[in-house]
């Protein structure tokens, strides 16, 4: 029905059952400017090699799934301009419609799975955003976590997002949330949100085991891993706040909606952080994949 591609390195993985990340692609052509956005996407999937995992970044070029790009095929996604941004609602069109996209957490979510992948890195993940008691705008990225098996490793919520609204939300839905390593649930630039974490693991071993604990529970669904930036590559919620509101009351008066809310605040605050965000983005997407990496290694382990 649909035309799915492997990566030469991801088929010769999971022919020999070695641990798998799956890698999102809405971050490359939306998250970050050219040419951050390949050299990070190079080191993030280096980065996963270098945990004993293969990486399987995903998108959708030309019509096909592919599970896994090869190097000329993330080159030409990060340089390409007007990429679409696919969540749940949109991969179906655009593979009928033989088109080219980018997947965000969603999709890479529903991507991977269809592949036999259970764990996946990004930097944050989609949420309630602020006012969205007026916009309702809630990123789909939280009923997938709802209903797709897979563990997805995050720096938590970014603080463009309504964090509380976010958290309660996903409890609503039965999503476990787990603070890697600390009790508080991480804030993406910053370590601390304010807000505890509704479950803590300390160890990859962990968490591979509650992934499949609620597999064998029958329980549908992922879990969301908040893995706080590193320490020396944080910024604070303090510096951040009226940097963050400056971009907000822009987005407003230039009444920017829908898909193209989270792309033009992560853009300014990048620009009004004079790049620091972006060196703090990096840093945050690389350690979730040394995390899930593990991760995956002990789910395969496990086995
Ligand atoms: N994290 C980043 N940069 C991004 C995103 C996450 O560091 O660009 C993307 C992810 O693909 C996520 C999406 O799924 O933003 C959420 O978009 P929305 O709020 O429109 O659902
Ligand atoms: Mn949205």
């Amino acid at each position: 029905m649909y035309d799915i591609t492997y990566s030469s390195e991801v088929r010769a993985a999971q022919a020999a059952a070695l641990p798998v990340v799956a890698l999102e692609s809405t971050i490359i052509t939306h998250g970050m400017p050219y040419p951050q956005n390949i050299e990070t996407a190079r080191e993030v999937e280096a980065e996963v090699r270098a945990h004993a995992a293969v990486p399987a970044t995903i998108a959708v070029l030309e019509g096909r799934l592919h599970i896994g790009l090869e190097d000329h095929e993330l080159e030409t996604l990060a340089k390409a301009q007007d990429v679409a941004k696919l969540s749940r609602a949109d991969l179906a069109a655009c593979l009928a419609m033989k088109g080219t996209g980018a997947t965000t957490v969603a999709a890479t979510m529903i991507a991977a799975h269809i592949a036999g992948i259970s764990v996946f890195a990004t930097g944050g993940i989609g949420g309630v955003h602020q006012g969205a008691e007026l916009s309702f705008d809630v990123s789909a990225d939280l009923q997938e976590l709802a209903q797709t098996p897979v563990t997805v490793v995050a720096a938590g919520a970014k603080a463009i997002l309504d964090i509380p609204k976010t958290l309660e939300v996903l409890e609503t839905l039965g999503v476990p949330v787990i603070g890697y390593g600390q009790s508080e649930f991480p804030a993406f630039w910053s370590r601390a949100s304010g807000l505890a974490a509704p479950l803590r693991m300390d160890t990859a071993k962990e968490i591979a085991k509650a992934h499949a604990m609620r597999a064998a529970l029958g329980l549908p669904g992922g879990q969301l891993v908040g893995n706080p930036v590193p320490e020396t590559a944080e910024i604070s919620r303090e510096t951040l706040a009226p940097i963050i509101e400056q971009a907000q009351s822009e987005a407003r008066a230039q009444g920017i909606s829908g898909k193209s809310v989270t792309p033009f605040l992560l853009a300014r605050i990048f620009e009004l952080t004079d790049g620091r965000s972006l060196a703090t983005n990096i840093a945050l997407v690389l350690n979730n994949a040394r995390l899930a990496a593990q991760i995956a290694g002990e789910i395969s382990r496990q086995g």
